[in-house]
């Protein structure tokens, strides 16, 4: 099983409020079809969630928010969401739309549930779940981030390979000379917080991108305006693009 976060920045430009990159979701669902392996997506918010979760103040700490900002984040999320949905029906991949309620309880990840996902990949439907702004108790919600998901779902269910769309060619050693780093053994290299995400951007997926690898699972960061390198990281072709080795194939 393969489990892959198409980033917000992939699935939406960050630049402009509330839109959509159709072209480059379709273009991903189109490769994903050649993916012989059962798949369990995860997307980002982008300027959907992260751009209203700013609006309203909204952050990955438990707390009492706006409840109208609440519900317009998890509007948006669920915008998003369809549209994601959409691009899959049309190329026949399947979406089995999971919104994170359904195995998160607070801040902890349902065991049952989430083992239930992979069933729900392994008999041909592809579970497309997301970042979301979720209910904590005693009045409080918090942003959950993808990026959190997709370390909760590879702890519990120990996926093949695990793959980030970006909107980068992977993670650069020098941004001067746009060097890329091909891999990471556990290192934690230091990025810059971008402050137009709440959920952390960069670091975050780094950090959790880390943790996965230290599971014994291998990590790759590739660029989703070149989905043609999601299916060959699938594959084992050649790789281009990040890869955090997985601790335990060393
Ligand atoms: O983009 C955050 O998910 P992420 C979702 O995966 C919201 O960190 C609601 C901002």
């Amino acid at each position: 099983m393969i489990l892959i976060k198409l980033g917000g920045s992939i699935i939406t430009n960050k630049e402009k409020p509330l839109s959509p990159r159709k072209k480059t979701i379709e273009n991903i669902a189109k490769y994903l079809k050649k993916v012989n392996e059962s798949i369990i997506i995860v997307h980002g918010g982008g300027s959907f969630g992260h751009y209203w979760s700013v609006k309203y103040d909204m952050h990955t700490k438990p707390m009492k928010y706006n409840a109208y900002g609440v519900s317009v984040v998890k509007n948006s999320m669920i915008e998003l969401n369809k549209i994601i949905l959409d691009a899959f029906l049309k190329n026949k991949l399947n979406p089995y739309c999971l919104p994170p309620t359904d195995f998160m309880s607070g801040n902890k990840p349902i065991i049952k549930k989430i083992k239930e996902i992979e069933k729900i990949a392994n008999s041909g439907l592809i579970p497309i779940t997301f970042g979301d702004a979720l209910w904590y108790g005693q009045k409080k919600t918090y942003i959950l981030s993808g990026d959190k998901i997709m370390t909760y779902i590879s702890k519990i269910l120990k996926p093949r390979l695990v793959v980030f769309a970006l909107n980068e060619e992977g993670l650069y050693q020098d941004l001067k000379s746009k060097k890329l780093i091909r891999e990471l053994k556990g290192e934690n290299p230091i990025i810059s917080k971008n402050n137009m995400d709440v959920t952390g951007g960069m670091t975050r997926k780094v950090q959790e991108a880390t943790k996965i690898s230290k599971m014994g699972i291998n990590v790759f960061f590739v660029n989703g305006n070149k989905p043609e390198r999601i299916v060959k990281a699938v594959k084992n072709r050649k790789f281009e693009g990040t890869v955090f080795r997985g601790k335990r194939n060393e």
